[in-house]
């Protein structure tokens, strides 16, 4: 059925213009939701519509909050008084750990609320019923209460894929303190840079995890991490460490007396002890998560209790159709937000079972994930475009091998090309499941762009229409409407505030506006949401049907394999380096992970290329950022492409790095330079086998964008 979908219905066509990104895509075919899928969807009857419209916002949000449990009812749905630090469902109290864990005790304490799959296939799983996740709650929250945090203060946690870390926030979320998770992948130092800009005095960590067979030294990142914070002049007091195997320490670092302390002492003295869920109110922050943008600093994205919490609710149930007895498995990371709403608080506040693995999907082989589907009966399945990509090419006859049987799958993070959707859809998802390409961003909360899945036909590569209750539009340069059918791409707006989306930039109020809100507004003192659209940052062309596709990011962010790397972050590790005068970090497209970085550096006078060098820079860029930032390829190159204003043309380099053309270089100071670069960087590639492929229209339209104004 599948196969005869998959023709050519309709081809936009599409005129080019200076100011919009032409976009000439193949208009791909609707895949509708199997029937069966429909009879059992949350969201079955397209009337839901009806009552997300226009017309009925704000108040439409509140079918989202009225999912939880409030123990002081609101008085107002949404105050817009202070444009645009939108306030959802204000006076309202309730508290996310007692959502997430208390309130399941009364109907089902004996359900798994979490299964923990370890990595190495010799250790068990283990299930934490929500009377077991209740008592270790509590217990820790006893601990962080002991070390005298109250609510408002923030706690920093760098935390691998194990139990403790959704334990852990829960705890921190019951006191009202504020948690900071950095991705376990992320360096010491990153984390230490996120303590300092949160003004934590409190690392959580742990002492190892298992990743690819390795069982890794993480506490040593906890040094660094402090080192690095105590630079910026924030003190941590307390590093608490988990053991992955409590009572026996599993790291080469030694913990440092005073500072450091192993959490299974500190928890045997708060055994069965209870701490009452502090009542918070709606508008006090639940967590930072931050993510990076084009400057140096890291942005701390911060979430809310009762308009977050309400949001991932309600998008888990209406987008992640997901029932009291489905096991629920997001084979993401809690340390990005996927994680935060799509693992630990959407799930949990629906007191669903969500799986929760330690290890790498091709670990010990690319059919791991379908054992572990096939072991738990999980039917829900959720994960990234890379992930599919990757599991594609190690084991692509893998998922046929297994028994197992997914009724729903997930794509997040990065554009899915219409062909590893249908690889995702056939093989994966056995042409049985429906699949949802849900669009949004660590700093939206939750989803803003997908299908309902029960209701809405898929179609590859596009996200589908808006979610529930968002409006969003394409607008250009000018802010003109981008009609639907247009074929012509945009920038992407939502023109409303929703619950999810987060309150602030931790410390950063004017950059919050500057970066999200004011490309669009005309008025700066209205407090009027509709002169107020979000700027979302991503290119975005809509079909005539409605339905979105996302391009991808149009500031200078390069997306590898779902996150976010900051160019300027990227740039400012390598100018650690002594020898290296100018750094420029392009994207180069990559087979799996969508993009890598490649890095650009030119040297000091009096220094040489070298491999040294380039260990150098690449080191640099391991500290600072961690390992997922790794560079492709260092090119240490005579001279950069400049503008006569001397600022570095990354399009050029970008573009030769991509083997594409390097379009029109008469703007530059030194043009000469661009053939020298051409010449070393491509025959370099060519020699070490990294033959060009053909690119598609987007990523061409990306890579000679990349870095323009
Ligand atoms: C959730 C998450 C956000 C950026 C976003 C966009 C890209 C996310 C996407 C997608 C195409 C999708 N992105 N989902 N692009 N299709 N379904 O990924 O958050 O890490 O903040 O990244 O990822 O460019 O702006 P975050």
């Amino acid at each position: 059925m599948a196969d005869d979908l998959d023709d050519v219905t309709d081809d936009e066509t599409s005129e080019s213009s200076e100011a919009l990104i032409a976009v000439h895509w193949r208009e791909e075919g609707y895949y509708p939701p199997p029937a069966s899928f429909t009879a059992q969807a949350n969201a079955s009857d397209p009337a839901i519509r009806e009552q997300f419209t226009e017309d009925e916002f704000p108040d439409s949000f509140t079918a989202y909050a009225d999912l939880l449990t409030w123990f002081k009812p609101w008085d107002t749905v949404l105050d817009t008084s202070n444009a645009p630090f939108w306030k959802w469902f204000v006076g309202g109290e309730l508290n996310a750990s007692y959502n997430c864990v208390d309130r399941h005790l009364a109907t089902h304490p004996n359900k798994a609320a979490l299964i923990w799959v370890p990595e190495p296939e010799s250790e068990a799983h283990q299930a934490i019923t929500y009377r077991e996740l209740y008592i270790r709650v509590n217990e820790f929250a006893a601990v962080l209460k002991d070390l005298g945090l109250k609510a408002g203060d923030r706690i920093t946690f760098h935390m691998p894929m194990v139990p403790e870390l959704p334990v852990a926030m829960l705890a921190a979320a019951r006191l009202g303190i504020i948690h900071s998770q950095v991705f376990a992948g992320f360096s010491g130092t990153a984390a230490g840079h996120r303590i300092a800009d949160s003004g934590s005095t409190v690392l959580v960590t742990t002492d190892s995890y298992y990743r690819s067979g390795d069982l890794l030294d993480h506490k040593v990142k906890a040094d660094e991490a402090v080192e690095a914070a105590a630079k910026e002049g924030q003190q941590v007091d307390k590093v608490l460490v988990f053991r992955r195997y409590p009572g026996k320490y599993s790291a080469a670092t030694p913990m440092v007396e005073g500072r450091d302390v192993f959490v299974d002492d500190l928890l045997a003295a708060h055994k069965g002890e209870i701490v009452e869920p502090v009542p918070l109110q709606a508008t006090d922050p639940l967590f930072l998560m931050y993510t990076s943008g084009t400057t140096g600093r890291p942005k701390g994205c911060q979430h809310s209790v009762g308009g977050y919490l309400s949001y991932v609710a309600g998008t888990s149930k209406y987008y992640q159709d997901i029932h009291p007895d489905d096991t629920y498995w997001c084979m993401a990371d809690i340390g990005w937000i996927t994680g935060h709403s799509y693992i630990v608080y959407g799930p949990l506040a629906l007191g669903t079972t969500s799986v929760l693995y330690e290890g790498t999907p091709n670990y010990p082989d690319a059919a791991r994930p379908w054992r572990i589907a096939k072991q738990l009966g999980v039917n829900i399945f959720h994960t990234s475009p890379t992930a599919i990509r990757m599991l594609r090419k190690v084991g692509p006859d893998e998922p046929a091998k297994y028994d197992y049987h997914f009724k729903h799958m997930t794509t997040v993070g990065e554009p899915i090309e219409p062909e590893v959707w249908r690889w995702y859809y056939q093989s994966i998802g056995k042409s049985e499941a429906v699949i949802v390409d849900t669009w949004w961003q660590t700093e939206t909360g939750g989803f803003l762009g997908s299908t309902l899945p029960g209701i809405d036909p898929m179609k590859p590569g596009s996200c589908g229409p808006a979610a529930l209750g968002i409006l969003p539009t394409i607008l250009d340069e000018n802010g003109d409407e981008v009609p639907a059918g247009s074929g012509k791409a945009g920038n992407i707006v939502i023109r409303n505030p929703w619950p999810g989306v987060f309150q602030t930039i931790w410390g950063q109020p004017d950059r919050f506006v500057s970066t999200y809100y004011a490309k669009y507004n005309k008025d700066p003192k209205s407090t009027d949401w509709r002169d107020w659209p979000y700027f979302a940052g991503d290119g975005a062309v809509q079909a005539a049907d409605g339905y979105f596709r996302i391009l991808g990011r149009v500031d200078d962010v390069i997306n590898v394999a779902g996150h976010r790397l900051g160019t300027k972050e990227l740039e400012s590790a390598a100018l650690t380096v002594t020898e290296v005068a100018e750094a420029a970090a392009v994207p180069v497209v990559d087979d799996i992970r969508g993009r890598m970085v490649e890095m650009y550096v030119s040297l000091k006078p009096g220094y040489d290329a070298s491999p040294e060098v380039e260990a150098k820079v690449k080191n640099a860029i391991e500290t600072d950022i961690g390992k997922i930032a790794r560079p492709k390829n260092i090119w240490i190159v005579p001279d950069m492409p400049k503008t006569r204003s001397g600022k570095i043309m990354r399009r050029v380099i970008a573009a030769t790095s991509n083997f594409t053309d390097t379009g029109d270089i008469t703007t530059l100071a030194n043009p000469e330079v661009v053939e020298k670069i051409r010449h070393q960087v491509q025959s370099a590639k060519l020699a070490k086998g990294e033959v060009p492929r053909e690119l598609s229209e987007t990523e061409l339209n990306e890579i000679k964008s990349f870095g323009s104004e």
